[in-house]
């Protein structure tokens, strides 16, 4: 086996040997390999790019028995078929691949720009990101337009504590996210059939709703690379395409900004993609829905069950005509 010297280490080296022996072990290997004093002096490094990156890892002070809608009583699904049953087409258009192919995916370091029409522009760090307001554990029903299903215990806060650092102006009437997009490290993305980067958006209502979420972790841990480490948003009442993944730009805009499914296909991918019943898809009913690790199918909720918190939001709209 190939040792490289500590000093010739990157973050890349860590991510799956990291996981394969152990990171203690990893690291008590490093030092027998490279010589001490070389290896202390990547320590911090490697470490602190632990807690933002690529291996998920423990979470600690996360606030956990929120009551109400922030958290339903459903069985939450297993771990494994929440991160290995996953929509990312950057690495991947086959449900098994963002598993198979973001391995190596260097979620560190990391910055998110937060621009546009509001007082104080600034580009946020991981490290600030994960401290901007106390994690909760949230966990929620997230339901795709492909009609299954899973049930998540998210961790993050609502999106709004971000939103009211930046200071949104009163011309700011929508937000557009924008994710990451990298050929070298996701040349899976050329072939997916989408314009990459992923780009989403949200009527501003809808971004400072307080179960919009911004997603820093699930199951305890940092956000494994296939669900969209190191920070994403969970709307859990729209379908999950609304829920982007792996953000670097938040602009608060005027007007409805584009998004990427509706760009892909507007016949079939409106703007507000709430999840809804009685409005079927073009090719498929959206009346049930398969929630994994079930083996019959159950009824789609209106709004996802989240009904009695956001039906405001839409009074007096045509939910047919915005679908
Ligand atoms: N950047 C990006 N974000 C994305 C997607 C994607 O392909 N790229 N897929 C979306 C879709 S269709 C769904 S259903 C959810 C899936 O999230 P999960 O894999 O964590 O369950 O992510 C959404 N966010
Ligand atoms: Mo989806």
């Amino acid at each position: 086996m190939l040792i490289k010297r500590a000093s010739e280490l990157t973050y890349a080296d860590i991510t799956p040997r990291g996981l394969y022996m152990g990171r203690r072990n990893f690291l008590l290997g490093l030092l027998a390999a490279g010589g001490a004093a070389a290896a202390w002096k990547k320590l911090p490094r490697l470490v602190s790019a632990a807690g933002t990156g690529s291996v998920p890892v423990k979470l600690n002070g996360v606030i956990t028995g929120l009551k109400g809608p922030y958290t339903t009583d459903e069985k939450a699904t297993s771990y494994n078929d929440a991160t290995h049953y996953n929509n990312f087409y950057e690495f991947g258009t086959d449900k098994s691949d963002p598993a198979a192919n973001a391995t190596n995916f260097k979620a560190s370091p990391w910055t998110v720009s937060v621009e546009g029409e509001v007082a104080k522009p600034r580009k946020f760090t991981m490290d600030e990101i994960m401290k901007l307001a106390p994690l909760e554990e949230r966990i929620y029903r997230h339901r795709c337009v492909e009609a299954w299903s899973i049930v998540v215990p998210w961790i993050g806060y609502s999106f709004s504590a971000l939103a009211k650092l930046a200071e949104p102006t009163s011309q700011a009437r929508y937000v557009a996210f924008e994710s990451y997009y990298d050929r070298r490290q996701m040349p899976w993305g050329a072939g997916s059939g989408i314009d990459l980067p992923y780009v989403e958006g949200l009527r501003l209502d809808e971004a400072m709703h307080p179960l919009t979420l911004l997603c820093v972790g699930m199951y305890g841990e940092t956000l494994p690379n296939q669900d969209g480490a190191p920070v994403r948003m969970v709307i859990p009442w729209k379908y999950g395409f609304k829920s982007i993944k792996s953000i670097v730009k938040i602009r608060f805009v005027k007007k409805e900004p584009p998004t990427t499914w509706n760009i892909a296909n507007a016949r079939e991918y409106g703007f507000y993609s709430n999840v809804n019943p009685t409005v079927d898809h073009p090719r498929w009913s959206q009346a049930k829905e398969r929630r994994l690790g079930e083996f019959l199918k159950r009824p789609t909720l209106m709004f996802n069950g989240y009904g009695e918190q956001v039906a405001s939001l839409y009074a007096g709209m045509d939910l047919r005509k915005n679908y």
